[in-house]
């Protein structure tokens, strides 16, 4: 694991670890199931530390306007209640964990999870001031939640390790990676 040094003041966050952005799900991003070792790890480490740990998930409404019927660039997919919306299985979530759900409003999309949600105030609640972010995908979701989270003011070091790309455009996590060093991330 590259990092090993959680300390108070850190909460992690695991982005959408769900069935359909797993191999046969419906949005499956590739290698996308090699996040889940290394998520458990850090899982572990946080829950031993008792520091808080959120689990994002992509939540939406049957007709989502992210969805190719409705005229957006996705199929279907992380339909809130269904399987595929899931956490994956194999994630040892722990309990105390805190659920972040997003993109729960047909008519907007979310891939930052501080979008329409209330994390950042929890997380301010809990007196964190740097998040270590995991999960699915690094060109999506993972880098709107980095970016919205330095712009909220925490710290935020990207979990390489436990981080995969959709990479629609050959170079797309590369060039993900990039804007969110240049942003301030730290890319652990
Ligand atoms: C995501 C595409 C569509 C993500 C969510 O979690 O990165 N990507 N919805
Ligand atoms: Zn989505």
């Amino acid at each position: 694991m590259p990092w090993e040094n959680a300390e108070s003041g850190d909460a992690l966050i695991v982005v959408d670890v769900q069935n359909d952005f797993l191999p046969g799900g419906a949005l499956a991003v590739p290698r996308g199931e090699e996040v889940i070792a290394p998520l458990n790890g850090y899982l572990e480490q946080f829950g031993e530390r008792h520091l808080p740990i959120f689990l994002t998930r992509d939540w939406h409404p049957r007709g989502h306007c992210s969805f190719r019927e409705q005229g957006g660039p996705w199929p279907p997919h992380c339909m809130a209640g269904t399987r595929g919306a899931e956490f994956a299985p194999a994630l040892h979530v722990p309990a105390g964990a805190q659920v972040v759900s997003k993109a729960t409003r047909p008519e907007a999309d979310a891939y930052s999870a501080f979008q329409g949600t209330d994390l950042a105030a929890q997380l301010r609640r809990l007196g964190v001031r740097r998040v270590l972010i995991g999960g699915l995908a690094t060109d999506y979701c993972v880098r709107a939640t980095v970016l919205d989270a330095l712009a909220a003011g925490f710290r935020a070091v990207v979990l390489t390790d436990a981080v995969r790309a959709v990479e629609l455009k050959p170079g797309d996590a590369e060039a993900a990676l990039a804007d969110m060093r240049a942003h301030g991330a730290q890319i652990a």
